[in-house]
Parts: structure tokens; sequence; C-alpha cells
């Protein structure tokens, strides 16, 4: 029933599903005739038809730099995030779910490639994984699921920032819906923030209406898209921006959560008396302040508070889409699921940001919901974004596509409980590679150094046991998941890139010399 569909595909379908299956595969021409052309004729119009019956909606939402300050995680315990809590009480939650990169570019390029940051060759804010000539002609997880009949969608961050460029953009979606914005701003920055004042390193509120923000115009635009019915199957991506900076959200969301009774993220002094000066390395000069300033200046709480406030503000906005899922009609034959690219110190280990190998940074919200997957279902294994590409083909009900790196959560979404032999792994930069299982965190950075983690007994990553002798075979466990080999970064590297080479580490292109203070501390 294959070969048949792939000989006759051009000759039979309505023109959308043409386009799917000859744009990748030169066709040969047929000529009917007679009855055994007729006979393969039904046969295919049968294996078509069954084919899409069987299929589900995606409904994909992305979230930007969103860690596990969420109501199914509860990594903030006053954290309000209602739409999220109700599309975890009818799928599955991921409760130690990591991204293979701690940053927007390598992480999304990772996701929809199938490929490791360590395969890819992409560890920083450039280049666009398409001017990679290993990757020009990657089928990415949209791709696929349009070669095999979805209609594709895509509407704000999904892909990093300005990615792909304008020309390309109908190579990897059908549709396209306003690009990742952050709407209305105040006149002038709300915090004059350190290291050069960054244009996007903000939080705070001012006079503006929700309806006026990007992620607003995003939602708008995929809700629409459901009322004018779709063509189905659809793979709808809906990449929301916020709670990355600039942390605005309007004075109703910061009044959840009053100052007088905001809690405060659990901080260890000295914390990182412990850690590896590498560490240091991975974020070395950046423009998202350290702890130690925020407190300086007072700015720790509002910046605690802002986050918060734009997290409830994009929960609604999740809301608004899943809600208009339901209405136009495809709750029963839908898959939502939802992810964030990374997790956001909010100053634990002394930063704010991404770029590090611990939970903070690795640990994100993954949500599936949908037919085929349990309901009110927590599962604890470790689970990696990259799974991502395998399980929706598997929901989706089509081949395992080939050459993926990540593993279906299938099983998982069926029984929580389901065993999962793989841990997950994040690499921040070439080389630097953290192992998460379900009760240990292991890091190896470029020079060897280490850290280990006892999860269970130690969450908040605060007691590094690697130099302790009796758990050595507990390390050497988790090394033999490590990449056997990094690719060094991918020509055109660029933006928060580390090379670590004869013993001499360089940030951006410039040497850090041993002695040299850590920046801005
Ligand atoms: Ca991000
Ligand atoms: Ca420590």
């Amino acid at each position: 029933m294959a070969a048949c569909l792939d000989v006759f595909t051009t000759s039979l379908h309505p023109k959308g599903f043409d386009a799917v299956f000859d744009w990748y595969y030169p066709l040969p021409q047929v000529k009917f005739q007679g009855m055994r052309s007729l006979l393969c004729m039904i046969q295919l119009a049968l294996c078509v038809t069954s084919l899409h019956a069987g299929q589900p909606n995606i409904l994909f939402i992305a979230i930007d730099d969103l860690n596990d300050w969420v109501g199914p995680l509860k990594g903030h315990p006053q954290v309000q995030t209602p739409h999220m809590d109700k599309l975890a009480q009818r799928g599955t939650v991921f409760t130690n779910a990591h991204c293979q990169a701690p940053l927007c570019n390598a992480s999304r390029t990772s996701l929809m490639t199938g490929l490791r940051p360590s395969t890819t060759g992409i560890y920083g804010l450039a280049p666009w994984f398409r001017q990679v000539q290993s990757l020009k002609e990657r089928v990415t997880l949209p791709q696929y699921l349009k070669r095999h009949g979805y209609h594709t969608y895509t509407t704000g961050k999904v892909y990093h920032g300005g990615y792909p460029p304008q020309p390309e953009r109908k190579d990897e979606y059908d549709h396209w819906g306003p690009a990742a914005g952050v709407g209305a701003r105040p006149e002038a920055k709300l915090v004059t923030t350190p290291f050069g004042n960054h244009p996007l390193v903000d939080w705070g509120t001012f006079p503006h209406r929700d309806e006026d923000k990007g992620d607003w115009k995003v939602a708008d635009w995929a809700i629409q898209t459901l009322e004018e019915k779709p063509e189905e199957p659809f793979f709808l991506s809906v990449g929301f921006f916020l709670p990355h900076v600039p942390c605005y959200a309007t004075q109703k969301w910061f009044d959840l959560y009053p100052p007088q009774s905001l809690q405060m993220p659990n901080l260890r002094p000295q914390d990182r008396e412990d850690t590896p000066f590498f560490s240091w390395y991975l974020h070395w000069s950046l423009p998202e302040p350290r702890l130690g300033w925020l407190q300086r200046e007072g700015e720790w709480q509002s910046l605690v508070r802002a986050y918060l406030a734009s997290v409830s503000f994009v929960d609604s906005q999740v809301g608004r889409v899943v809600d208009a899922v339901e209405r136009a009609g495809y709750r029963d034959n839908t898959i939502v699921v939802l992810w964030s690219d990374h997790g956001w110190h909010l100053g634990e280990k002394d930063i704010t940001g991404k770029n590090s190998l611990w939970d903070r940074s690795t640990r994100v919200p993954l949500i599936f919901a949908g037919p085929g997957v349990a309901q009110s279902s927590r599962c604890h294994r470790p689970a990696e974004l990259l799974d991502l590409y395998p399980t929706l083909a598997d929901l989706a009900g089509l081949p395992a596509p080939s050459g993926l790196e990540g593993h279906s959560l299938l099983p998982q979404l069926r029984d929580a409980e389901a065993p999962r032999t793989w841990p997950a792994i994040t690499t921040h930069n070439h080389d630097n590679h953290g192992v998460r299982s379900e009760r240990w965190r292991y890091i190896r950075y470029a020079d060897g150094s280490e850290e280990l983690y006892d999860m269970q007994q130690d969450p908040m990553e605060w007691h590094n046991l690697a130099s302790d002798p009796s758990l050595e075979s507990i390390k050497q466990e988790h090394a033999r998941f490590l990449p056997p080999s990094s690719a060094k970064p991918a020509p055109g590297s660029r933006h928060r890139i580390l090379t670590y080479e004869d013993g001499v580490p360089t940030w951006e292109g410039a040497v850090i010399n041993p002695g040299d203070a850590i920046p801005f501390e």
C-alpha cells in the first residue's frame, strides 16, 4: 500500500496533498490503463482516507524562557496559572523534563530538527541552522508532518528571533501569522540595568492594555485561524514571547502578587563556593543582572514579581487559544502540547537568566493533552524536548522518522510509570553537558571539572557531591550518556559562544585570562 501511495500521489490527491508529496519525492509519470490501475486507485483512495481519518490535529504551544514557575510544577509556591493547571488536569505533565540547550536558538533548533546541540553545533543565538551545510536539507518536525498530510500554521516565536529569513518561510511552514513582539512599551526603560542597559532587559508595569501586547496578537491570529476552520489535519504552532524579558505586564497581573506577601526564591549564601570556576564561563559576561546588583539596587523583589506577573499573563493567552480549540469543535481530535525552550534563574546561584546546566535553567514545563494521552497524569521519568518530534509522529500514527536523537514518550503518555532508560541531557556550548536522571544531576564541563547533586535530598542543588569517592560509580553511570563527541560551533556561531581550546577559555571571541575577576558580580 505504501508503495502505491508514493507512486500515484500526484495524480490523485487534492491540490494541498499533492504539494506535500511532490515537493519531496520526484515521482514517475504514470498512465492509468485498465482494471489494474483502477484497482490501485481504489486502494489508494482507501489508504489516504484511513491515513487522514486517524490523524489528530496538533496545537503546539511554545513559551519563551518559562521556568518551572507554573502551577503543575510548583517551582514557585504562589504562581497562578489556572489555564496550564486545567490543561495538565486533562493530560499528562512531565515533572522532570529538560531542554537540550539553555538558550533560545540552540534549544529550538534541537527540538525542531530532532538533533542534539552536540550534533548540530548550534550553541549560540546565531546562525540560523539552514545556513549550516549539514542541516540545509534536514527535515524538521513541521516539514515531516507536512509530508504526511498535515497543513502547517505558525505564529509568534517558534524558531528564534527573525528566523527563518522571510524568503525561506514557506519552506518551513505553509501559513504564517504575526511574528513575536513585545508590543506596547514604556517611553523609556523602567530600570537602568548594568552591563550596557540592554533595551530588552527591563521589567515592571506602566499604563497599557493587554490587547496591545505582542502575545495577545499572536493568540488572536491563532484563534482566528481556528475559527475559520483550518485545513485538517492541522499543525498549529503558537509561540509566546513572555516571560522573556522585558517582563512588562499590566497592573492586574502584578496585583496577583502583593509585594508584602511575596515569597522570594530560596537561596543558599555562597552557594557557588563548591561549584567549579568553569561554571562562571558559561555565562561570563551578559546583560542579565547578577543577584548582587539586584540586591544592592533593591530590584530583586520587583524582578521576581514582574516575572510572575508575566507568567500569569502568558497563561491567560494559553487559555484563550486552548478555549478556541474547544469552541471550534476540535477538542476531541486535537493533541495539545505545551513546552518552554528553557528555564530562567531569578537569583539562584547568584545569577538571573539562563545559560547554566542546573535545573533552574534546564527544567521546563512539558504538558500533553488530547487523544491517546492519559488524563490527570504526572510522569516523573526524565524527558527531553528532543522527544517531541518522535512523540508527535507517534501520536499522529506516522512512521517513525529516521535519524532522530530523541525517544517517543508515547509509553509514558499512556502510563506515567512506564520505564524509561534514558536520562535528559543538556548541553551549553561545546563539550559542557548536564545529565539528569530521576535521582541525580551530573555535570561535566569542557575542562573536565564536575558537579553531582542528589536531586531527591538536595533539590536546590546546593551540595556538590562530585568529589565524594563513594559516589564514583554514580558519576560513571551518568557519564556514559555524555555525547561521545561534540560538534565544534557551526560556522557563523555568534552571541553567547564559549570555546575552550588548549586550556584557554574564550568568551564571545575574547580570551579569559587566569585571575580575571568575574564580571559585574
Ligand atoms: Ca528562550
Ligand atoms: Ca553549593
